[in-house]
Parts: structure tokens; C-alpha cells; sequence
């Protein structure tokens, strides 16, 4: 499997700091151990998020490298819904916010300590769509043309699961998914797509793009996954 490391992404701001007090090489080769076995690849770094203390930078992932995101950009909600539209990010800032904040943690083992994220809690976009009894998934497509993620109705309807305008108090940035990114608050740093495109309701569940290399489609941090190989 192609493992998370392989991505292209430069460490910023803190890690710098993890470097110096001597906790990168663990987290490092935390995230490397985790690159071997796909069976493995959770239960490890549920331990390391208890025990290392809460420091880490973010690094910029994109598997595809540079994107470029429309100049008219529009999130659109579409697929098994009774009202498919599209939102500028203009319209999205001017809906109804929702602040999370919470620790950002990677399967591969950094994690930055409270990041706050706001936008529209995505349960509020599927209401305004009118999902259809038939859907119970969502898919998440990324102007990268090569990103998906995928959740769950039941769990797209949580009310920490954002589509974000804005991270720490500033618009997303570019390298980290905006105009507009989702931010599943629950899950690790993989189900949280950049450069957000399209919102499309679905039958089933169409695993995303580290789930089809391996990674677990459910990917809530600190619970067993209900793995047969997870610790108990
Ligand atoms: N489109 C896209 N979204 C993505 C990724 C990616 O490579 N492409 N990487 C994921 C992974 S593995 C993580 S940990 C986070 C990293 O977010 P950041 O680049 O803002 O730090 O983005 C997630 N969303
Ligand atoms: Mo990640």
C-alpha cells in the first residue's frame, strides 16, 4: 500500500519545536510503523495521541501536488436530493456558523492541539437539499480531481462535521483546502478533503481515496474502529 509519507507536504510552524525537544523522531517513526501493515494502522496511533503531550505543526498534504481551485467557485450539493445547488463561499460565510474546536490529528502521528474551524454544519446544507430516503451516504469530490472521502448519513448529519470557510479565525487558506475544505471533527485528518468541490448523496458508501490504499473508512479517533486485530 501507498503509505501517507509518500505524500508531498512540507512541515510547518511547530514542528520545528517537536524537533527540538526531541519527540519528531517518535512521532516519525510512529508514522513510518504505520505505513507497513494496514492492519496496524490505527491501534498505534490511538496509544501515541494519549501519550505524547500536545504539541505538532500541521504539514500541507495533497496527494495530486499543486491545485487549482475555479475562480467562480461553487460547492455543489447534488446526487439523491430533491434540491441539487450549488454555494459560492461567500454564501456559505454568510449562512448560520458552526464553531468546532478540536485537536487535528493524522493517522500518521502529528496532531496540532486546538484548531478551530467554523462554517456550515453540514447536516444544515443537507436539510436545505432535501436528501431522498434512498440516500444514505454522502461523497466528497475535490477540485483536485483525484481526492474523495466518503461518511455515512448518520454521520454526515453530525453537527461537528463542517463544510469550513474559515480556520483560525482567517479564511482557509489555500494549501490547507480552502476557498471551502471539510472538517470531520470526529475522525482523522484523512476524512477532512481539501479543496471541497462537490457534495454528492448516495446509496452507499464509496470509500474514499486512502480508504481504497488500505486506511480503515471509519476513521473516528481514540475508538477501536471494531477491528478484530484492535487492542481492547
Ligand atoms: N484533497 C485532499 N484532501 C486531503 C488530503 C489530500 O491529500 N488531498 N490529505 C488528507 C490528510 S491525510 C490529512 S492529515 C489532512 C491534512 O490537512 P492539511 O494539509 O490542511 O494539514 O488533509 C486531508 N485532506
Ligand atoms: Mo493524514
Amino acid at each position: 500500500m501507498k503509505g501517507m509519507d509518500e505524500e508531498r507536504g512540507a512541515p510547518v510552524g511547530r514542528r520545528i519545536v517537536l524537533g527540538m525537544l526531541g519527540l519528531g523522531a517518535a512521532g516519525v517513526a510512529v508514522g513510518s510503523s504505520l505505513q507497513r501493515g494496514v492492519t496496524r494502522a490505527f491501534s498505534p496511533v490511538n496509544g501515541i495521541g494519549d501519550v505524547l503531550p500536545a504539541v505538532g505543526g500541521f504539514r500541507f498534504y495533497s496527494v495530486v501536488g499543486t491545485v487549482r481551485t475555479p475562480r467562480d467557485l461553487r460547492v455543489q450539493v447534488d446526487g439523491l436530493v430533491g434540491r441539487p445547488r450549488g454555494y459560492s463561499p461567500a454564501e456559505l460565510a454568510a449562512m448560520p456558523q458552526t464553531r468546532v474546536r478540536r485537536d487535528f490529528q493524522c493517522v500518521t502521528g502529528w496532531r496540532v492541539p486546538h484548531v478551530e474551524w467554523s462554517g456550515v454544519a453540514l447536516p444544515d446544507l443537507l436539510d436545505a437539499a432535501d436528501v431522498s430516503p434512498r440516500a444514505r451516504a454522502v461523497r466528497f469530490h475535490s477540485f483536485d480531481g483525484t481526492y474523495t472521502e466518503s461518511l455515512t448519513l448518520d454521520q454526515a448529519r453530525r453537527r461537528d462535521v463542517l463544510v469550513a470557510t474559515a480556520m483560525q479565525g482567517k479564511p482557509v487558506s489555500h494549501d490547507h483546502g480552502g476557498p471551502v475544505r471539510l472538517f470531520v471533527a470526529p475522525m482523522y485528518g484523512y476524512k477532512s478533503l481539501k479543496w471541497l468541490g462537490r457534495i454528492e448523496l448516495t446509496e452507499t458508501v464509496h470509500p474514499g481515496y486512502w480508504e481504497n490504499l488500505g486506511y480503515d473508512v471509519d476513521a473516528w479517533v481514540g475508538r477501536s474502529n471494531g477491528r478484530d486485530d484492535a487492542p481492547t
